[in-house]
């Protein structure tokens, strides 16, 4: 397989996905299996490069609620249908347990899903808490599972500040020293995670578990 000819089918899945055209995204992404391409570098560089240009079309009023929701439906089925079985088969281990999920507010989970996945198949255990989840709960569930790591996922700049109220709810409830906390989503930086006191950032999936490997090796 050549990384050029993988490069070229990645912006034509891009461009399909970015058009809602359902049929040229898929003829892409089975394009790009068959040429052997890698399938992780197939959704960022492909379906999530399609995503990034929906809400720049959707922020430029070219795009409505509607196409939003559309997209959503056609990157989750091409994962469902082509990616997910290519990932899954690799599942397993018990590197340490992540409890994870979408803050207050924020119903996006497309992205906290990819990266509870990628965590899974690099062997860690996943607790899912889904989308809006209140600080409250985020401090229940670390009493619940003692977990290693809490994740947080925010894709609105409005949403992300509840990151630093799910900081301080652990804080209250004495259990911030318990966890290390990576947090992450579009609008997420490493500056404004060390802002608000978390341990790690993470740029996207492959990125979250490189920097959760990490935290657990700094706590042994
Ligand atoms: Co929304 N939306 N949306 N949306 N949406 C964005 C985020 C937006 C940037 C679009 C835009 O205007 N350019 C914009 C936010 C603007 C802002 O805050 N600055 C926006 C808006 C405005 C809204 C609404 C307010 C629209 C409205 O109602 N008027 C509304 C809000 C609803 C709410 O949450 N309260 C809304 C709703 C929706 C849908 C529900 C329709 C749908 C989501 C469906 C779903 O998730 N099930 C949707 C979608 C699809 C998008 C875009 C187009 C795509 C998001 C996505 O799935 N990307 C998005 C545009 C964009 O992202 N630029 C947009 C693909 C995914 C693989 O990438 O989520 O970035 P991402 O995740 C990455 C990394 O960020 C990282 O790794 C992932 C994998 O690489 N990552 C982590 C994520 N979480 C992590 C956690 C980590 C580490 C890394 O550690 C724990």
């Amino acid at each position: 397989m050549s990384e050029d000819a993988c490069s070229r089918v990645f912006e034509r899945v891009g461009r399909a996905v970015a058009e809602l055209d359902h049929a040229g995204a898929e003829a892409g992404v089975v394009e790009a299996l068959g040429l052997g391409c890698d399938v992780y570098r197939l959704v960022e560089e492909g379906l999530r490069r399609g995503m990034v240009e929906v809400g720049a079309r959707f922020e430029r009023g070219e795009y409505f609620l509607p196409e939003l929701v559309e997209a959503g439906e056609l990157f989750n089925s091409l994962m469902e249908r082509y990616v997910l079985p290519r990932l899954s088969t690799r599942v397993g281990g018990r590197r340490g347990l992540v409890v994870i999920g979408t803050v207050r507010g924020d119903i996006h989970d497309i992205g906290k899903n990819l990266v509870a996945l990628m965590l899974r198949v690099n062997g860690f255990e996943v607790v899912d808490l889904g989308v809006d989840v209140s600080p409250d709960r985020f401090v229940e569930a670390v009493k619940k599972y003692r977990p290693d790591i809490v994740g947080m996922s925010a894709l609105l700049t409005t949403t992300m500040l509840e990151m630093r109220n799910v900081i301080d709810a652990l804080k209250s409830a004495g259990l911030r020293d318990k966890v290390k906390v990576i947090v992450g989503g579009a609008p997420v930086t490493e500056e404004f995670a060390r802002e608000i006191g978390a341990d790690a950032y993470g740029r996207d999936a492959v990125d979250a578990v490189e920097k959760c490997i990490r935290l657990l090796e700094k706590q042994t």
